[in-house]
Order: structure tokens, then sequence, then C-alpha cells
């Protein structure tokens, strides 16, 4: 048997609502509905599936969901259950393999690659799974298999709720081809119109929509728009947490004396550096320029933080005062600039001791790194990142450099 990439996309049902299930049996085959975040009070948080079939749906107006559904229990979310569940729920999960990748609290991509011969088929170990969920937790998981990451995930959604769908090697762009294109992850409502305005209703037509027009309309995330629909996605199963240091280094085409062209590319830097220290929920206390020069002479320039940090302005505006202080006066061109962070730590009790505009631009820097996720790494652009614009060709889901900055 061929061992072609096999990744799972494991997601937990109406989890919120399932848990409070779990605490209060009571209530289980029940519209159940709990309210919001605290932060977005006055929607739904989640909604068990009997109040679905109401038409209740998470982000729907608690108004709303009380006029359709007035039947249904209401309770205020208590999201310390919600972190335990997910937790132990996780420690199942990587169990089964060490190549987990948690997304959320309910949520996870897990490669499976190679693991037929322990379960007999990829299926097999995804019944195991969902089986182990439900004896423990007595939750229930949805699953979707695929060799995509994107095709996985469209296909657990598929399924639910209980449910386990596999996408074999080859099929994807077939499976995915009849489906309506708001289940493609990357389109929102606002794609959704704009798609349906040019007469584009499933994936299959997304697929074969020129890749230019998609650009014109969406731009640089209209590629991996084209990617998704042709069910391509190459993306890998990110380990969190193992990291002890990011960073992102490139070199240039040419050799360059050009600061401002060097400021861009070291915020674009810090921004990816930012961006992945947040996912791995960490924080620096150390900051680090590297620079390269035509010669090949290569230097490093650090700086301890007195506080940790995880935004993009506080990565940058560190290696912006090293940069300066590096850069000599008889300004020799630098062939590669890079940018990374060290000694982190986890958020801890720290939050606390913010203060409020820290705590804004880490909100600010939150909301963010969401519509990147969502619509790509350049749907949103610092005035100091445009001017790569010029010089890089966006990609999909950033610029291209002449080396990938992957350096971890
Ligand atoms: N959540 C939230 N606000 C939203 C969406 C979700 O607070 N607008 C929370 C509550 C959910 C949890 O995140 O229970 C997971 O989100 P999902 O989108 O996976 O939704 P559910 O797990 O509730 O339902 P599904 O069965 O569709 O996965
Ligand atoms: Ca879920």
């Amino acid at each position: 048997m061929t061992n072609c990439v096999r990744i799972m996309h494991i997601d937990l049902d109406a989890f919120f609502v399932s848990v409070e299930q779990v605490l209060n049996p009571g209530l289980r085959g029940k519209p159940v509905v709990v309210d919001g975040r605290p932060d977005r009070r006055g929607v739904v948080a989640s909604a068990s599936y009997e109040a679905r079939a109401f038409g209740l749906h998470a982000g729907m107006p608690l108004i709303t969901a009380c006029r359709l559904c007035p039947q249904a229990t209401f309770i205020e979310g208590s999201f310390s259950k919600y972190g335990d569940a997910s937790q132990k729920f996780m420690a199942i999960l990587a169990d089964f393999s060490p190549f987990l990748e948690p997304v959320g609290l309910d949520e996870a991509y897990l490669d499976a690659t190679g693991f037929e011969s322990i379960y007999g088929s990829i299926y097999q170990m995804a019944v195991a799974i969902k089986q182990r969920i439900k004896d423990e937790l007595e939750l229930c998981a949805s699953i979707g298999i695929a060799s995509q990451k994107v095709v996985a995930k469209v296909a657990s959604e598929l399924s639910k709720p209980d449910g386990l769908l596999e996408v074999a090697d080859g099929e994807a762009r077939s499976f995915l081809a009849p489906l309506p294109i708001a289940k493609l992850p990357g389109i929102g409502s606002k794609g959704e119109r704009i798609l349906n305005s040019l007469g584009i209703n499933t994936i299959g037509k997304l697929s074969t929509m020129p890749l230019a027009t998609l650009k014109s309309h969406f731009g640089a995330s209209g590629e991996l728009l084209h990617r998704y629909a042709n069910g391509i996605d190459d993306s890998i199963v990110k380990l969190p947490g193992a990291a002890k240091s990011i960073s992102r280094e490139t070199t240039f085409g040419k050799d360059t004396k050009d600061r401002s062209l060097l400021m861009a590319t070291l915020r674009y830097l810090s921004e990816r550096v930012g961006s992945d220290l947040r996912q791995r929920s960490k924080r620096t206390r150390c900051i680090t320029l590297k620079l390269r020069y035509a010669d090949f002479t290569t230097i490093t320039r650090s700086h301890t933080l007195r506080q940790g940090s995880n935004t993009d302005q506080t990565i940058f505006d560190t290696g912006l005062q090293l940069l300066r202080k590096a850069l000599s006066p008889e300004k020799r061109p630098v062939r590669l600039i890079g940018i990374g962070v060290s000694n982190l730590i986890e958020p801890g009790k720290q939050l606390d001791m913010l203060d409020s505009s820290t705590q804004r631009l880490e909100q600010l820097n939150k909301a963010i790194d969401h519509i990147r996720k969502k619509y790509g790494f350049t749907a949103i652009q610092t005035g100091r990142t445009r001017l790569l614009k010029d010089i890089f060709p966006p990609s999909g889901d950033g610029y291209t450099m002449h080396t990938p900055s992957l350096s971890q």
C-alpha cells in the first residue's frame, strides 16, 4: 500500500452545549443554547443540533434565537469547563499521533500518514478516536480524512453531527466540485455574495474561474481560493509549542542600501514572527536582528525586553532600533535581513499587569490574525509593508521571497 499523505480534521459537535449536556444529562436531546463569550454578549455561541432544527446558529442574536425557539434552554457559558474538556480532548488525540495541530478549543488536525499498519486503515483509526472521545468524555466528534488539510476540514464539517467522512487520495477535486461555495474555508458571506453575483455557486464552478478574474475580485487571496477550490493545499500539520525560538529571514534578489526597503521587509518579517508567536500562545523576552552584508559578514544584535510581548509592533520597533544602530554610517549594502524572538514564555498571569494600551494592541493583533487566517496574510497590510507589493509578487498567503522565510 502506498503511503500517501492522510490528514484528519477532528471537530467536536456543538462543543459548549455538549459539555453542558454532559454535566446536566437532563438537557440531552433538547434544544439548548450557550450564550456568547463575555466580549460578545447577546449572541448564540453554540446551539445544540435540536436547536439548529429551528434555525438557530452561532452568532445569531439571542433575541432572535428566543423568538425562533422559545422552548430552548439558555445557559450562560462557563468557560473553565470548556477549557478542561478541551485539554482532555487534545490529550486523547495526542495518544493516537504526536503529529497534532490544535486549532482553537475543539478542533485539531492530525497527520495520520503511515498509521494504516497500526489500525488496519486510517478510517478505522478515526473510528477508534471517535469511540474514545465518546467513552471518556461523552462527547461526539466529527472527523474528515483527506490528503489536504482544507479538504479534511470540509469533509468533517459536511459529515456533522457524529460524522466520519473519508475523501480518497486523488478525489479531492471531484469531492469538492458539487458543494456550495460557502463550504470552502476562506469564503465568508461577502465572498459568497460576490461569487453568486458572478453566477458562481458551486466549488466546481469556482475551480474553473480564471485566476486573473479571481485575483481582480479577491486580491492576493484569489490565488488561495483557486488552489482550495481545486483541492490543492500543501500546508502541513504544524506542531505547536515545540519551538524555543521563532525567526524569519530573507535574502534580497539584489544587495540593497535602501532603508525603506530594509524597513518594509523588517516589518513584514516581524509580522510573520508575531503571528507565529501568537498562534503558539507565547510571548517573547528577547528580540534578535540578523544582517548579512554583501561581503557575507553576518552580525546579530539582540535586545531583552523588560516585559514579555507578542505584538508585531514591539517586535518591529525593537528590530528597527537594532537596525538603526547596526547600519554602518558608510552604508554597506545588505544581502540578508532577519528577525527572531527567543526566551519564549507562557502568557500566564502577566496579562493582568499589562497597561490598557498594550492590551488594546494585543486585541488588535489578534483581530488581524483572525482576518489573515481567513483571507490570507497579505489581506491586511501596514503602511510600511505595502512597499513590498511592488517588489515581491504576493502569492496566496504572503509574499514570495527569494529565500522562503521559514527558518524556525
Ligand atoms: N464559538 C463562539 N462564538 C462563535 C462560534 C463558536 O463562542 N461565533 C464557540 C462555541 C462553540 C465553540 O466555539 O461551541 C466551537 O465552535 P464551532 O464553530 O466548532 O461550533 P460548535 O462546536 O458549537 O458546533 P459544530 O457542531 O458546528 O462544530
Ligand atoms: Ca465544533
